[in-house]
C-alpha cells in the first residue's frame, strides 16, 4: 500500500489491540489517520508471542473489546483462557469486521518523530524511508513488546538454534528429541516449559528467580457461563470497570484482612481459590499486597503446594520463591511444577549456579557446560518504556525523550509528557496499564484521546501539552500510591530491575477506578493539567 504523505491528523504507532481501537475511534470521529505496524499483521503482542503454550491470563469473556455489542455477542471463545492462536484470530476478525487494514501500513517501523514547533505538527519517519506529517502521534506500542535479550558473554557464538519467546517464528519450532535450554522462569517460560518438556529430548531450565504460579485450570469454556455473561454483557463490563484491576468482578473479593481469619480458615480460603485457579487467589484478603505478614500466609500456602507437587525435595525448595507473592507479576500455569517430576527436565538454580557465559555448544553455569541444541530466551521485555523510547522522539527545543526520561519515565496521567506536545501514550507509564486487564485500559485511553482530539477540533485548538506542575504532581502521586503497597520490594520489571542500567522507578499506577475517574475529571474540566493552544 502506498502512503499519501500530504498530512494526517494522527499517526498511530502499532496495530495491536490499542492501535486498532484507536484507529476505529479516530476514523469514527472523522480524523485522517495512518497506522504504522512493524509486523506483517495485526495483533501486537499476540502477533509476536507465538511460543508454545502462549495463552492469556485474563479470562476470555473479559479479554476482548467491549465497544461493540454485536462484536461481543457474535464472537465465540472456546476456552476459559484463550490461547494465542485464538486471540490472533479474534484480532484479525476485528480488523476485517471494521475494515481497519486499509489505514495500516505493515512491515514498517516508526524510527523518528520530530516536533515542528512553528507548525505544531510532527514529522514521522519510518525505517522504509517514509516521512509523513501529522498533527498528533499516538503510541500504541504495547507495554511488553521490546524484547530483552541479555548480553551474556559469548551469546552470539552459540552454534545451535536460538529463540526469544517474544519473537517466536511463525512456522513454529520442532524440539523433538533435542537438548533444549530455556533461560528465565517468568510467565512466558512457565507457560512454555511444560509443552517444550513434553516434546524435547531433554530440557534444562536456567532459573534466576523462582516465581509463584497459580494453576490456571484452563478448560473448554462453559456454555452456560457464556450465555449468562452475554445476557448482560454491558452490565458485566461495567462491573469489571469498577474493579481495582479492571477485571474479575465474578471472583469473590474478600474485603477483610488476612488476620481476620484463623490459620485453618485461611488455609481453606486459599485452598478453594487454588482449586478454582486464576488470579482470584490474590483476592483472598484485602491486604495481601499491603501487609507483609498477610502476604506471607498466601505465599507460604503456595510454597506448600509446590512441595506437595514436586517429588524431589531439593528441587521443590529451589522452586519456592522467597519474595512477596504478587510483587512480581504472578503467573498462571498448566502443569508447570509437575514438569519437574519428568526425567528429562533439569533445573539449574542461579543461586548456586549462575549463568557465566554462552559457548558455541551451550551454556556454562556454576562451572559446568550444559551442551544444548537450542536455547530459548524467555527473558522478557524492556517493559513500558522500551518500545516508546525505540522511537527517537525530538520534542520542543530538540529535546529527546530519552534525555527527558533519563531518570525514569515522567508523564501526566500516563497519557502525555511535558516537552512533547500532541504526543499521546496509550497505557503509558504512570497509568494502571499492566496492573489491569489491558483491553480495559486500552479502551479507556483510546476513548479519552479521541474525545480530546474532538474537543480540540471543536475549540479550534491545535496543540495540547501536559504542564510541568501537573506532571510533577502526577509522578509524585504514582510513587506515593506504589509506596503504600509491597510492589517496590522485589526485582520486578514493573520497577525496571530486569534491565541492567535502567532507572528504577515503579512505572504503573495501582488502581484503575480512581484513575479512570481522574482522567474523566481532567477532561470535564477542559483538560485540566494540560496547556491547550
Ligand atoms: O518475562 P519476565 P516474561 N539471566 O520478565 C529471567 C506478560 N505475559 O516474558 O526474575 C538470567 O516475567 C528473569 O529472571 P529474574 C506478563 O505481564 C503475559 O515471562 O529477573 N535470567 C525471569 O525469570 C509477564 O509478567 C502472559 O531474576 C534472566 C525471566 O527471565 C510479562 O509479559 C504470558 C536474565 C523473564 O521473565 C513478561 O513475561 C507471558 C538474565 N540476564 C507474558 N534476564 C499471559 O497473559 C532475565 N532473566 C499469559
Amino acid at each position: 500500500m502506498s502512503v499519501d504523505d500530504t498530512g494526517y491528523d494522527a499517526v498511530v504507532v502499532g496495530a495491536g489491540f490499542a492501535g486498532l481501537y484507536m484507529l476505529y475511534r479516530l476514523r469514527q470521529a472523522g480524523f485522517r489517520t495512518r497506522v504504522f505496524e512493524a509486523g506483517s499483521g495485526v495483533g501486537g503482542t499476540w502477533y509476536w508471542n507465538r511460543y508454545p503454550g502462549a495463552r492469556c491470563d485474563v479470562e476470555s469473556m473479559e479479554y476482548s473489546y467491549s465497544f461493540c455489542d454485536e462484536l461481543q455477542q457474535e464472537w465465540e471463545w472456546t476456552e476459559r483462557y484463550a490461547g494465542q492462536p485464538e486471540i490472533l484470530r479474534y484480532v484479525n476478525h476485528v480488523a476485517d469486521r471494521f475494515d481497519l487494514r486499509r489505514d495500516i501500513t505493515f512491515d514498517t517501523r516508526v524510527v523518528r518523530a520530530t516536533f515542528d514547533e512553528d507548525a505544531s505538527r510532527w514529522q514521522v519517519e519510518t525505517d522504509t524511508g517514509l516521512v509523513v506529517d501529522a498533527a498528533f502521534v499516538i503510541m500504541a506500542t504495547g507495554c511488553l513488546s521490546s524484547a530483552n535479550l541479555p548480553e551474556f558473554d559469548g551469546r552470539d557464538d552459540f552454534q545451535g538454534e536460538t529463540y526469544h519467546t517474544g519473537r517466536w517464528p511463525h512456522e513454529g519450532v520442532d524440539f523433538a528429541g533435542k537438548r533444549v535450554g530455556i533461560i528465565g522462569t517468568g510467565s512466558s517460560a512457565i507457560q512454555a516449559i511444560p509443552i517444550i518438556a513434553a516434546e524435547a529430548g531433554h530440557l534444562t531450565v536456567f532459573q534466576r528467580t523462582p516465581n509463584y504460579s497459580i494453576p490456571a485450570r484452563n478448560a473448554p469454556i462453559d456454555p452456560d457461563y457464556v450465555r449468562e455473561i452475554k445476557a448482560e454483557y454491558s452490565a458485566f463490563r461495567a462491573r469489571n470497570y469498577r474493579m481495582q484491576a479492571g477485571f474479575g468482578s465474578k471472583i469473590p473479593h474478600n474485603d477483610a484482612p488476612a488476620s481476620s481469619d484463623d490459620p485453618a480458615s485461611r488455609e481453606s480460603n486459599y485452598a478453594v481459590r487454588w482449586e478454582r485457579g486464576g488470579f482470584g487467589y490474590l483476592s483472598a484478603y484485602n491486604d495481601l499486597l499491603r501487609d507483609r505478614d498477610a502476604n506471607e500466609t498466601a505465599a507460604e500456602f503456595v510454597r506448600q503446594r509446590i512441595r506437595g507437587i514436586v517429588d524431589d525435595p531439593d528441587i521443590a525448595e529451589r522452586l519456592c520463591p522467597d519474595n512477596v507473592i504478587g510483587c512480581k507479576r504472578p503467573c498462571l500455569d498448566t502443569g508447570y511444577f509437575e514438569t519437574y517430576n519428568r526425567a528429562n527436565v533439569e533445573l539449574v538454580d542461579a543461586r548456586d549456579a549462575p549463568i557465566e557465559r554462552i559457548t558455541p555448544n551451550g551454556v556454562v553455569a556454576g562451572g559446568r557446560e550444559y551442551v544444548l541444541d537450542c536455547i530459548v530466551f524467555a527473558t522478557g521485555f524492556d517493559a513500558m518504556t522500551g518500545a516508546v523510547l525505540g522511537v527517537d522522539f525530538r520534542g520542543r527545543d530538540g529535546m529527546t525523550l530519552a534525555d527527558k526520561w533519563h531518570a525514569g519515565p515522567r508523564t501526566y496521567l500516563g497519557l502525555g509528557t511535558v516537552g512533547f506536545p500532541n504526543l499521546f501514550l496509550i497505557t503509558g507509564p504512570g497509568s494502571p496499564s499492566v496492573l489491569t486487564n489491558m483491553i480495559v485500559s486500552i479502551e479507556q485511553h483510546a476513548e479519552w484521546i479521541s474525545d480530546c482530539l474532538e474537543y480540540l477540533r471543536a475549540e479550534g485548538l491545535d496543540s495540547i501539552e501536559a504542564t510541568p506542575e501537573a506532571e510533577d504532581a502526577w509522578v509524585e502521586h504514582v510513587n506515593l500510591v506504589a509506596g503504600l503497597t509491597l510492589y517496590p520490594t522485589c526485582n520486578s520489571w514493573y520497577l525496571g530491575k530486569n534491565i541492567p542500567g535502567k532507572p528504577q522507578v515503579f512505572m504503573p499506577l495501582v488502581g484503575f477506578p480512581p484513575y479512570a475517574e481522574k482522567c474523566a475529571t481532567a477532561a470535564a474540566n477542559g483538560y485540566e493539567g494540560f496547556d491547550l493552544a
